[in-house]
């Protein structure tokens, strides 16, 4: 503003003297303008930016959990291997994520000569992280299993030092090891085992990513009356599909994965889940074509904007049936526990990156005469935001260690049970917690966290999303009365007798006493809670799904009520068992008490207050609708 008025005094009634002092000010100004270097740092630098180092080595709970579960000689390998990832990660994938962001995908509808397309084009450094995710072999390790039943963990572990500097790139990641997992699961037949080995691929010259094509426009949950597409067999075995696919990600993937309605020798096609087969099928063919699909438009998203959602019609793309006929639901499972699985590696990788960025501005920027980390009242809302990632970074091991057991035979039938019910159970819950502490934490940065460039609203956006796809947290909730009902209950009993095991461990330690002894009350009250339900209506419980999920995830990680107004608090057994170590340190003791210091079970709660009645549904309709 100063220098606008300098410059306006020049051409307004002066004397000469007063024109020479003007233009001796607005040579100053101009000067301003190209302001010298020491001058230019001293106006700009004045707040210092948050950063993160190596991310491995920064991760003392990961290392931790490393040292304690890995055998020495994988952890040894292990251990090398990310310290060299971390290295990478922030040297050289960080500035490509960055890139992603800035440079979104963009499609072309027509060529310069009026011919159809349909082209998504992609940046450079998007393209560059298909060939790192191979180079680092973030899909091949899964599968190879050289490290047999800690594969998966090690994979797991990769990717979630990866997904927070990927630039959306964990998404078409997701689905390739869904898809991959799909194929496994069928016994690689021939057909599919040059798909299968390029989506396993290390090398970037052959790898290929995979979509999950499974919301159509009338259904995005409910996809067994939303499915439409329709599946003619050919006379060479193969289907042509026709239909219109609403929401596919990561559109520019190689191959993907979806459902259709084969139709009869009489034209027909059998509604409902019943009617839904899996198909297989190539996006383009060797010369790049389409095959036989169109692309309507790419969608306009809120975040994962780096990635290419598109909606997509399929005028008769041939494709090749993988499951039985009529189980396609059963079968795509497979994929929807992988990327749920994913999904909680995104969550708390976002996490973990908001509290750390959070943490280091904590250590840099002075408000009130101190640094914020001396300020009590801002490091206890980290500290909050702390214990949520603590535990939802376990329950992610815990669920990797149990799949990988799985996955090479060794998984017990608790194992197993366990593992049904802990995917949705995590995918729902670190959701949630996700998305709270994404705005918490951005909330640390004051104004800062709000402004574009900083790139912290890119990860609030990214994150946001995390509650939404592959299920949303009420489709998740029912995911796990589906398990329950499909086990005949078996797999609360597995429930219930590991996290009795992990909290006699924690008894042996007399500091964990008082956590270990609210653990036991929320199961004892989770138990009461089962009983009664055992005798009430299908309504009950699915109104009781939601809180009984959460019950579930703060039992298993915990939750502990603080006294202070906090809204997600939580944490039990598997924090417990971690702070149960020889070579605990007391941050792993508080974090487990703090878990457990608050409400392990508020389906039991909300059951004592009515709140899952009959008659509370009709109150809600009326609270939403204003009936009277
Ligand atoms: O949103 C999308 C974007 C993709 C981006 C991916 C990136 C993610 C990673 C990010 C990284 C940061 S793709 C679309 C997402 N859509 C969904 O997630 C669908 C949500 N809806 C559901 O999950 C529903 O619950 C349905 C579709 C599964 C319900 O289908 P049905 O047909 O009504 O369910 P049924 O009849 O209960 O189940 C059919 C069979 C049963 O087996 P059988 O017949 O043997 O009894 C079920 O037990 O499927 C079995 N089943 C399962 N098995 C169903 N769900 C499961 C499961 N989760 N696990 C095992």
């Amino acid at each position: 503003w100063d220098r606008c008025q300098m410059l306006s005094i020049k051409g307004i009634n002066t004397t000469v003297g007063q024109e020479q002092q003007a233009s001796m000010q607005e040579k100053q100004v101009l000067d301003d303008l190209e302001m010298p270097h020491a001058r230019r740092e001293m106006e700009t630098l004045f707040q210092e930016q948050p950063e993160t180092g190596n991310q491995y080595l920064e991760d003392t709970l990961l290392q931790s959990y490393l040292k304690t579960h890995l055998p020495p000689k994988v952890l040894e390998e292990v251990h090398q291997d990310l310290e060299r990832f971390g290295n990478r990660l922030l040297t050289k994938i960080q500035p490509l994520s960055w890139e992603c962001e800035l440079n979104p995908p963009m499609f072309r509808q027509y060529d310069a000569w009026g011919w159809r397309v349909d082209h998504i084009h992609t940046c450079s450094a998007w393209r560059r992280m298909k060939e790192i995710s191979a180079e680092e072999g973030l899909i091949a390790e899964a599968y190879e299993r050289r490290y047999s039943n800690w594969s998966r963990l090690y994979q797991a572990v990769k990717l979630y030092l990866f997904s927070s500097s990927s630039g959306g790139f964990n998404c078409p990641l997701a689905m390739t090891d869904g898809a991959a997992k799909v194929i496994e699961s069928l016994g690689i037949p021939g057909s599919l085992k040059n798909a299968f080995d390029r989506l396993t691929s290390r090398d970037p010259e052959k790898f290929w990513t995979s979509g999950q094509w499974m919301t159509e426009r009338r259904g995005g949950s409910d996809v067994a009356n939303g499915t439409e597409t329709v599946a003619r067999k050919q006379p060479d075995g193969t289907y042509c599909l026709y239909g219109f696919k609403w929401f596919t990600s990561a559109a520019d993937s190689d191959v993907a994965l979806t459902l259709a309605r084969i139709v009869d020798a009489e034209g027909q096609c059998t509604q409902g889940s019943r009617g839904l087969s899996l198909f297989f099928l190539r996006v383009r063919d060797e010369e790049g074509k389409l095959n036989s699909i169109q692309v309507q438009r790419l969608k306009d998203k809120l975040g994962t904007r780096q990635m290419a959602t598109a909606e997509l019609w399929l005028q008769g793309a041939r494709a090749e049936l993988i499951s039985a006929e009529g189980r396609g639901v059963a079968a795509i499972s497979n994929m929807l526990n992988i990327t749920r699985i994913h999904n909680v590696i995104g969550a708390v990788a976002s996490m973990r990156r908001m509290i750390s960025l959070s943490r280091d501005y904590a250590r840099k920027r002075v408000a009130f005469g101190k640094l914020l980390k001396d300020h009590p009242l801002h490091m206890q809302t980290i500290a909050q935001m702390e214990v949520q990632v603590r535990g939802a970074f376990l329950l992610l091991m815990e669920i990797v260690r149990l799949l990988g057991l799985a996955e090479t035979n060794l998984a017990s039938e608790q194992d197993q049970l366990l593992l049904r019910l802990l995917i949705p159970v995590a995918k729902l819950y670190t959701g949630k917690q996700a998305s709270a502490v994404a705005v918490e934490a951005m909330e640390s940065f004051g104004g800062q966290g709000y402004m574009e460039d900083t790139g912290l609203p890119v990860i609030l956006r990214d994150t946001l999303v995390l509650s939404i796809w592959e299920g949303t947290t009420n489709i998740l909730s029912l995911d796990v009365l589906r398990s329950l009902a499909k086990s005949q209950g078996q797999v609360m009993t597995a429930f219930l007798s590991t996290v009795e095991k992990k909290l006699e461990l924690a008894s042996g330690t007399e500091e964990l006493s008082p956590g270990v002894q609210q653990a036991q009350e929320a199961i004892g009250s989770l138990r009461q809670f089962m009983a009664a339900m055992g005798s009430e209506q299908a309504l009950t419980m699915e109104l009781a799904a939601r809180d009984f999920s959460y019950s579930l995830a703060r039992i298993y990680t915990g939750r502990a009520k603080t006294g202070m107004t906090d809204p997600w608090n939580g944490l039990g057994a598997l924090l417990m068992e971690h702070a149960a170590r020889p070579d605990a340190s007391s941050t792993d003791i508080c974090a487990a008490l703090r878990w457990c210091n608050q409400e392990l079970c508020p389906v039991a709660v909300e059951a004592g207050r009515g709140s899952y009645r009959a008659g509370a549904a009709l109150q809600d309709s009326a609270l939403v609708f204003g009936n009277s």
